[in-house]
């Protein structure tokens, strides 16, 4: 069977997926998934209801955007994304972490600012203090290094990364790019990769 991926073209959490196997050269039929009209198709191979959803090619059916990236590396090495050696490893997927961590928080309070929602002050300032710390500790490690991992290449880390700061400019606003200057270099620079560039999240026009 052909390799499919169940996605959402503005979901961060798929365009990691999708930059990865655009990387690894994998073919692969893309599904974009109406998220807010899931199909009985989609609600019987994703117990949690969100996208991406990959199926391989043998059939194995598997969920969480880091959960895929892990297996699509270990099965399809070429080429790496995650680091062999298990501490550097560990160190890779604590900012891939921390990443994602961003991302959640910004579909929380963009969904705080669609629904209008004044009833939770305490809420929407703990989202914005946690996202703008995660901003702060991101320039922070990329005014020393390149990459998240260090000077030499890009990782699964810096992927997640791009996805989430790519994210935060769809839902919120592009200020971020004249305050973190090392970011935003950063950002630009993988921006030069096709499986980026072409992977940008569009507004959807109604
Ligand atoms: N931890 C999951 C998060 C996936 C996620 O939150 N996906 C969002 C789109 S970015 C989704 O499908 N939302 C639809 C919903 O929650 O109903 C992952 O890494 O794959």
């Amino acid at each position: 069977m052909n390799r499919i991926l169940y996605y959402h073209q503005q979901s961060n959490f798929s365009r990691k997926i999708r930059i990865l196997l655009a990387e690894k050269q994998l073919d692969c039929d893309f599904k974009e998934i109406n998220l807010r009209n899931k199909p009985p198709e989609f609600l019987q191979i994703s117990p949690i209801g969100r996208v991406p959803v990959l199926i391989d090619e043998d059939g194995i059916v598997i969920w969480d955007s880091t959960l895929i990236a892990e297996y699509l590396d270990e099965t399809y090495p070429e080429p790496r994304f995650y680091p062999s050696e298990p501490r550097t490893k560990l160190e890779c997927r604590k900012w891939e972490e921390l990443a994602d961590n961003l991302g959640d928080n910004i579909i929380n309070l963009w969904i705080l600012n669609l629904t209008n929602n004044i009833t939770s002050p305490w809420y929407r300032k703990k989202l914005e203090t946690s996202i703008n710390r995660l901003f702060s500790i991101f320039e922070q490690q990329l005014s020393q290094f390149k990459y998240l991992l260090g000077d030499e290449t890009w990782t699964a880390a810096d992927i997640a990364a791009l996805c989430s700061f790519g994210y935060y400019s769809l839902r919120l606003n592009e200020d971020w790019l004249l305050e973190y200057p090392h970011l935003r270099d950063w950002f630009n620079h993988l921006h030069a990769r096709e499986s980026v560039n072409s992977t940008v999240p569009q507004k959807i026009k109604n």
